[in-house]
């Protein structure tokens, strides 16, 4: 079934009549049922082959009591243990530096990324040859399906090192044929230079966070460049939520004029695209389950949740041999509904995309709060000046929320009056959206410091406040 097999090979020069909706009409849209069987048989072989290569999987199977011929349902797979990133952290301190779940013979590694966070202990995402490019034929695949086409400009505007958002992307991009301009972002001055480029070039496509877009027409504008003069029409987002979240996806698609598409797994989920929402719908994201296999699972049995219920995703690589992850546990947060996509896909979906981490919620006065609640609270907000924090502390007994938020220039300009209002409108909107009285300052526009990747903007200072009433103690 159009070159469907483990490990992967397809051909390299296939390519759809550019007319065609679907890159491989066959998969994209059989029956779940007859999918599932073949999602299984995949399974099966990716296991069988991680159980032989890997001391890692073998290990960590056989204390569970399980072999991967024990595999014979969907229902089955259930029981395999989930692997955390702690683990993976941990297998290459035992193995450095790739760890002991690289399957394939060390001088076959085509390509070393890494984690972009800035604290802890690195950890190393090894990919092979043939898995670079199956991952680019993933990724092209998928962006076909969001109206890339050969020959149209792709601009990357996003980290080009360790991050492998971008990688990825450009993977896609070169096996679609488009033309590829791999920009990057995160150097000094080159927000201004990427919109002077965008202003020129007027690429098709753009990739990026949604933070980074937010700020790439913030100062495009102090450049005296409407974003609208860049002509994009699709607009990639991946590496946090935002793409799926309405006030910031209409925010996105006003500013910039081009359909707003969401996209992203994890990076040890490369190719991490196989969650993505397409040209054909605003409804979160599809998901690419014969290239993925994507778990909506119970955060503490790891069991599948019903289509129609929150969970969090469990991923499972179909087409990696290099460090393939089986039942890779992501501890982010979403609902999913099963298929047919309103794409005609025949694949399940998540509706309202990845809205948060299980760790990011935090808890005020007894109620469980998500900073993308607040974040879609405030953005949505026509007076929101384009940036807020969300500060917890603690006064005496009780935990107390802050919310700064950015008045719009407007609101700003326009005096005290404004202010007092936009401070009132927010604190009833966030007491009627998350149940949890918050104080809300305003800023002047341009207060806060802006992402050049991924946005964060929580502070709990709770336990520093412990700390120091320990400290008086
Ligand atoms: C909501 C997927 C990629 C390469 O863009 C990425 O950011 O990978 P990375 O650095 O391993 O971070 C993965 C985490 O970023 C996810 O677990 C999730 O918390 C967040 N994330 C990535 N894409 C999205 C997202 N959250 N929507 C997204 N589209």
């Amino acid at each position: 079934m159009e070159d469907w097999s483990f490990p992967p090979a397809y051909n390299s020069s296939y390519l759809p009549d550019p007319s065609q909706r679907f890159w491989y009409p066959k998969r994209e849209t059989m029956d779940p049922g007859a999918r599932e069987k073949a999602i299984l048989e995949r399974i099966r072989e990716v296991m069988a082959y991680a159980y032989a290569k890997a001391p890692f999987y073998k290990n960590k199977w056989d204390e569970a009591g399980i072999h991967p011929s024990h595999i014979r349902s969907l229902e089955d797979f259930e029981k395999v243990p989930v692997v955390t990133k702690q683990e993976l952290r941990a297998a290459q301190e035992r193995a450095e530096p790739f760890g002991d779940y690289l399957c394939i013979p060390e001088n076959e590694v085509h390509r070393v990324h890494g984690t972009s966070g800035t604290t802890g202990r690195p950890v190393i995402f090894s990919i092979g040859k043939n898995d670079w490019d199956a991952i680019g034929n993933a990724h092209a695949r998928i962006m076909w399906s969001f109206g890339i086409r050969p020959g149209d400009m792709v601009f990357i505007g996003a980290l080009f090192s360790l991050y492998i958002g971008s990688w990825g992307i450009l993977a896609g991009s070169e096996r679609m044929r488009a033309k590829s301009f791999p920009f990057g972002a995160g150097a000094a001055g080159q927000t201004a230079i990427a919109a002077r480029w965008l202003k020129l070039a007027k690429p098709k496509a753009i990739y990026n966070t949604p933070s980074y877009a937010l700020h790439l027409a913030e100062v495009a504008r102090e450049e005296k460049i409407d974003p609208r003069e860049f002509g994009i029409k699709i607009m990639m987002c991946s590496g946090e939520p935002g793409g799926s979240i309405p006030a910031i996806r209409n925010k996105l698609e006003e500013i910039y004029g081009a359909k707003v598409i969401d996209c992203g797994t994890m990076a040890e989920m490369t190719p991490w695209m196989s969650s993505a929402g397409n040209s054909e719908t605003d409804l979160g994201m599809v998901l690419w389950q014969d290239i993925v296999y994507h778990e909506v699972c119970d955060p503490k049995t790891f069991m599948r949740v019903p289509y129609g219920s929150q969970g969090t995703p469990v991923y499972t690589h179909l087409e990696r041999t290099s460090q393939p992850m089986i039942r890779l546990a992501s501890g982010d947060l979403t609902m999913w509904e099963s298929g047919p996509a309103p794409c005609g896909r025949t694949y399940p979906y998540l509706p309202k995309g990845l809205y948060g981490r299980i760790d990011d919620m935090f808890q005020i006065r007894a109620e469980n709060v998500y900073p993308s609640d607040i974040e879609a609270i405030v953005a949505g907000m026509p007076e929101y000046g384009g940036e807020h924090r969300v500060i917890i502390t603690r006064a005496g007994q009780m935990d107390e929320l802050f919310v700064q938020i950015e008045a719009s220039p407007g609101i700003y300009q326009a005096g005290d009056a404004a202010i007092a209002d936009l401070r009132a409108k927010a604190a009833t909107l966030l007491q009627r959206g998350i149940g949890v009285r918050a104080k809300v300052e305003v800023l002047a526009p341009n207060t806060l410091e802006r992402a050049q990747h991924k946005a964060r903007r929580v502070i709990d200072d709770r336990n520093l406040f412990a700390s120091l009433q320990q400290d008086r103690t």
